[in-house]
């Protein structure tokens, strides 16, 4: 049984029963036995428009439902779901598409500029749908005129090796690669949290984050039609919004970045909200900072339940349901979780206690990169263990602690940005003669993206002209939220950019701690 097989028999078993609603929208709350109405439609859709078995369908919509039914039809129909971040810039839109080499395309009407101005050179791109409006109105238009026949809809694939999801990691060196998550994959990591988290149909989950990554669509929206729970869709994060909803619809369930959590905190009468009615509250996609977990508990009386994953996994590793949820730590193995602690100079695997690379394996963890066999080789040891290239330990009771990273990587309001993608658009600007892009500790995003630049003899560009250089060539939380200009970079005998240097210096004192960012410290 995979995890589509499981959400189409509570399709049929909770036909009546409300899987999402979207808030603040015309459209009406859609249940269990019109989702599958709803995809096996769109599923004959795109089988009209071609689309077949191990294609690449790339979906570039905002939050919402006509996301949901595409995205489940493409992996009912065996092909790849490729999710992407509608705020992408042409110049990184064009690069997935080609990479990809996808067949089939369905953006919004909104970004039709964009995505005319970057067709011509993707041979592989047949056909291209724009959605107009919002909400579900002009989608149900297209399905109107479709011709559905039960018989003629492929059986839910069974191969867990097949590929359903590809979503785009960047890395340290390099541009970005497709993870190919299976349907195995999807499968088990669901599975894992499913009884760990002790999901249940009655279960009401308050959905804040975007859908196109992990977290949002695997973790949140997966997890809650794993269950047969219902989802209800908040299109724009809003902090008080957030709180009254979960008060007032009786949520049960609710999964945030630290810097969510820290938003809901710095809602002034936050307090006063009364969040008892709620089971689970996690948090992920980056390090809870201790005093955001301690002023979590003091505030709602919860305590946040920490979790650790990346895209190539989905999640490993979980604070329990029941027993210690302890701060500072990440908790103990998922089900079907194999993880260890890795001298990653000399492969000798760590005891308790010691820092090294965390290293995963499982049926959980994606098969490679499309079309990137190296970087696939790179990325895993010979004996199939993921290298994470984050640094962490194990305590003796078999709790988890991140230490740091490896590798060289900014986590931003729970995003990743990639140092060496943004300095290579740095490299770009003429005005620039070398640059490092480090994070600063900042009170609201964790670490803010800070570029220190060295200006090309005779120049002086302004702080405004680099950051537009950025936002027009890169996703804008990838742009920097800070520029230093130096006369020169801190290099070692090598020539290699002395970043740990650059970030002791050069990053002011403010910190992550919540009271400051009350006060309205922080830019954004
Ligand atoms: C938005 N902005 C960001 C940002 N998000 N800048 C840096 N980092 C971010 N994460 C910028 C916008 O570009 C905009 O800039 C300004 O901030 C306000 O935008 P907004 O949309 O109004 O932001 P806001 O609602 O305040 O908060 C953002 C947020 C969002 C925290 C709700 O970032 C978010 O949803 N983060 C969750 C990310 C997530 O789901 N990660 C999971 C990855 S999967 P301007 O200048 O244009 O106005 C993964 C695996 C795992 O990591 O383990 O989970």
């Amino acid at each position: 049984m995979t995890f589509l097989h499981t959400l189409v028999d509570n399709c049929r078993r909770l036909k009546d029963k409300v899987a999402i609603e979207i808030l603040g929208s015309d459209d009406k709350p859609l249940t269990y036995g019109q989702l599958e109405e709803k995809v096996q439609q769109t599923m004959a859709y795109l089988q009209q428009r071609g689309v077949q078995r191990g294609d690449r369908v790339a979906l570039q919509l905002p939050k919402g439902l006509p996301f949901i039914y595409v995205h489940l039809a493409i992996m009912r129909l065996g092909a790849i779901s490729l999710p992407l971040n509608p705020a992408y810039p042409p110049h990184e839109l064009a690069y997935f598409l080609q990479d990809a080499a996808a067949a089939l395309f369905i953006a919004h009407e909104d970004n039709r500029d964009t995505v005319q101005s970057i067709l011509a050179p993707l041979p592989d791109l047949k056909n291209v749908v724009y959605l107009r409006g919002e909400g579900n109105a002009h989608f149900l238009e297209l399905l109107a005129d479709v011709d559905v026949r039960p018989a003629q809809l492929p059986p839910i694939p069974a191969d867990p090796e097949l590929t359903a999801l590809m979503i785009y990691t960047s890395g340290t060196t390099g541009r970005p690669k497709g993870a190919m998550i299976t349907h195995g994959n999807l499968s088990a990591n669901i599975d894992a949290l499913h009884s760990a988290w002790g999901w249940r149909q009655d279960d009401v989950l308050l959905h804040v984050l975007p859908i196109f990554h992990v977290h949002g669509l695997v973790v949140a929206l997966h997890g809650a039609f794993n269950a047969g729970a219902t989802t209800l869709i908040m299109l724009k994060f809003d902090a008080r919004r957030t709180l009254d909803i979960l008060v007032r619809r009786k949520c049960t369930v609710f999964m945030a970045v630290p810097t969510i959590h820290r938003m809901l905190l710095a809602v002034p009468d936050a307090a006063n909200y009364d969040l008892s009615q709620m089971r689970l509250l996690t948090s992920g996609s980056d390090r809870l900072p201790d005093d955001t977990f301690e002023a979590f508990r003091q505030t709602f009386g919860h305590t946040l339940l920490e979790r650790y994953g990346m895209t190539e996994t989905g999640m490993n590793l979980s604070n329990p349901l029941y027993g210690e949820r302890r701060v500072g730590s990440v908790g103990l193995p998922l089900p079907g979780v194999q993880v260890r602690v890795v001298d990653s100079q000399s492969g000798e695997i760590l005891s308790d206690g010691e820092v090294g690379e965390l290293q995963i394996r499982g049926s959980h963890v994606c098969k490679g990169y499309w079309r990137q066999p190296e970087k696939t080789l790179e990325a895993f040891t010979a004996d199939g263990w993921l290298k994470t290239g984050d640094l962490g330990m194990r305590e003796p009771d078999g709790y988890f602690t991140l230490k740091g990273r490896s590798k060289d990587l900014i986590i931003s309001g729970g995003l990743n940005v990639y140092p060496p993608e943004v300095e290579l658009v740095l490299a770009g600007h003429p005005a620039i003669s070398a640059s490092a892009v480090i994070g600063c500790p900042d009170p609201k995003w964790g670490e803010r993206v800070t570029a220190v630049i060295v200006p090309a003899d005779g120049t002086s560009p302004s702080e405004e002209e680099i950051v537009d250089h950025c936002r027009n060539r890169l996703a804008p939380y990838k742009a920097p939220k800070q520029v230093i200009f130096v006369d020169a970079l801190p290099r070692t005998a090598l020539g290699k950019i002395q970043k740990a240097q650059l970030r002791e210096s050069l990053c002011s004192d403010r910190d992550s701690r919540l009271g400051e960012w009350r006060t309205g410290d922080s830019k954004n």
